[in-house]
């Protein structure tokens, strides 16, 4: 059954989205917005208080690479933290009031499905191709951002193939898809991640700086701060190409070139004890202490809108 302290299999979580969505029927509505590979459902969960006009928005994934649990964990928190302190938190109150958080879950659910299943540190979608036995393609690598120029293989058999083209991964053309319909509101794409804690920003697919740098750089900083309050935890924020390492085909760089202007991908805990087996003892305050840095983030596009 379901639990916010541990890590739920996708089973547990498909269920979790039909009631949760259910049961706040006020705050939450969710769509489809495509199948994976394998015909699982992706569901976007739309945060946000009912409006007669159109509201501005946030985009939030989890669960790109499907070994980094802590992800999925997040957004699972996040939704609860939305629905649980909507009218008495103010600042999570005026951000559902002004504006809509759509929620993906788990966006490459089959690979997240495999590593409770079969292999555990499974990164990529579980896509067959001709002339390979090797599945998948890296997720984060397949998106149309300098698209396999850098920090990715064109070897289906490598952790970080690129795919046979740029969304040519189910999972994310729904999600670009999904992006693209949606462009005239989304403010604000983040995207979640382990582990390093880091707070990165475009760009990863070139050294060169971001039109906004300094408006990204400043926020991230901020949102480290506020993250950092409350356990301690120490983040490095600046973009993704000089901060971890050059890598082309990111959403986040994407979702920046289309004309989001704040887009942000967190690398969570740890810095490495346990890497991708962080212990479920840690999913509580690693979510507490990101809600947070997104908040503030958040706070910051409502400011600016
Ligand atoms: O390499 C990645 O995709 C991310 N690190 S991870 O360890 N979670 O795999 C970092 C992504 C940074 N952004 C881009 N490369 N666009
Ligand atoms: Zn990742
Ligand atoms: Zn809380």
């Amino acid at each position: 059954s379901h639990s916010y302290i541990r890590y739920n299999t996708w089973d547990t979580i498909q269920s979790w989205i039909a009631s949760v969505s259910s049961s706040n029927s006020n705050l939450i509505s969710k769509q489809v917005i495509g199948n994976t590979y394998e015909g699982r459902p992706m569901t976007v969960l739309k945060l946000g208080k009912k409006s007669s006009s159109t509201k501005p928005a946030i985009f939030m994934d989890c669960g790109i690479h499907a070994r980094e649990w802590i992800s999925p964990a997040f957004c699972q928190w996040f939704v609860k933290e939305a629905l649980s302190t909507y009218g008495s938190d103010s600042q999570m109150t005026s951000l559902l009031n002004q504006m809509d958080v759509f929620v993906l879950p788990v966006f490459n659910i089959d690979g997240y499905d495999f590593t409770h299943k079969s292999n555990r540190m499974w990164r990529k979608t579980l896509s067959k191709k001709s002339g390979t036995a090797c599945l998948g393609a890296d997720p984060n690598r397949n998106f149309n951002a300098g698209w396999c120029t850098a920090g990715a293989s064109s070897n289906p058999c490598s952790d970080t193939y690129c795919g046979s083209a740029p969304e040519s991964e189910i999972e994310v053309k729904n999600v670009a898809d999904f992006i693209r319909r949606n462009k005239s509101i989304i403010k604000a794409y983040i995207t979640i991640h382990s582990y390093s804690q880091l707070l990165l920003f475009p760009y990863s697919y070139t050294f060169q700086l971001a039109a906004d740098h300094s408006e990204l750089l400043q926020v991230a900083q901020a949102a480290s701060s506020a993250l950092r309050s409350l356990y301690g935890t120490a983040y490095t924020s600046g973009p993704g190409a000089a901060t971890i390492y050059p890598a082309a085909g990111g959403s986040d760089d994407w979702a920046y070139d289309l004309g989001v202007k704040y887009s942000y991908t967190f690398e969570l805990r740890d810095t490495g004890r346990y890497g991708f087996l962080l212990p479920e003892s840690q999913i509580k305050p690693t979510c507490e202490e990101t809600m947070l840095a997104v908040k503030y983030i958040a706070a910051h596009v409502q400011k600016n809108l």
